[in-house]
């Protein structure tokens, strides 16, 4: 059992680091919502059960191999069946199955449903960068680049930094909804546990609950072109009285965009 927490032990390790992202990390993010605690807490438990029977199985295989050579048991037996054994090797493996089935429904139904939530988003994906909407917030909306590597200022994680960030408030339920405006893409935020197709012509929802105040990085999952690997996504989590003055600022810029003429709205 020591060996069992050992090995726990070190993916745990390399998974917390500052900010969730270290260098040649193994294993995942720091979880940043209840979600993902439940996924790692969920992982760990399989691989324990894994490294256990893996351990087992090795040292079955290594027993018969030398306890049954040639050297030590001329006469092989004749046996071909036991029915105690036989019953013991189907419903000791069921019995695992069950343990490992029940918390991975219970997940599956904790991400699926969605509770209350407090605010909607909406992510579109593009060929290649992202499009977040605020609906709520009268639809506030923007476009979030990859910064490329000759505007990295120093800090900045190379291909993980964007020029605008999805800002949300932290300890809120969030509600997101996921489409695309060209092929398939896939929002992918592993520390918040998140993962959900950007499909044209679809409207895929799924939610989060984000910890505390911080920045989570995010991919593009889906295959989709070039420049799939250029479009991170950078989430700004803040305290519920900054996140209301943020979106107060990007009110008055829009007041402000608005009122300044353009071509279209003059009138002759
Ligand atoms: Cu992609």
């Amino acid at each position: 059992m020591r060996i069992l927490s050992f090995i726990t032990a070190i993916f745990i390790t390399f998974a917390s680091s500052a900010n969730g992202i270290s260098d040649w990390q193994l294993g995942f993010q720091t979880p940043a919502s209840d979600v993902m605690r439940n996924v790692y807490d969920l992982h760990n438990f399989v691989l324990i059960m894994m490294t256990a029977i893996t351990i087992f199985v090795l040292f079955l295989i290594f027993y018969v191999v030398f306890r049954f050579r040639r050297k030590v048991n001329p006469v092989a037996s004749k046996t071909t069946h036991n029915t105690f054994i036989e019953i013991l090797w189907t419903g000791i493996p069921v019995i695992i199955l069950i343990f490992m089935a029940i918390p991975s429904f219970k997940l599956v139904y904790q991400q699926d449903i969605i509770p209350e939530t407090d605010m909607t988003i909406k992510v579109i994906g593009h060929q290649w960068y992202w499009e977040y909407q605020y609906p709520e917030h009268d639809d506030i909306s923007f476009e979030s680049y990859m910064t490329p590597d000759d505007e990295l200022e120093p800090g900045d994680i190379r291909l993980l930094t964007v020029d605008n960030h999805l800002v949300l408030p932290a300890n809120k339920n969030i509600h997101v909804l996921v489409t695309a405006g060209d092929v398939l893409h896939s929002f992918a935020m592993p520390s918040l546990g998140v993962k959900k197709d950007a499909v044209p012509g679809r409207l895929n929802e799924t939610w989060f609950n984000i910890d505390e105040p911080g920045i989570y990085r995010g991919q593009c999952s889906e295959l989709c072109g070039t420049g799939h690997g250029y479009m991170p996504i950078v989430i700004e989590a803040l305290n519920e009285k900054d996140f209301n003055n943020w979106i107060i600022e990007q009110k008055s810029k829009l007041a402000l965009a608005n009122e300044i003429p353009t071509k279209e709205n003059t009138i002759e």
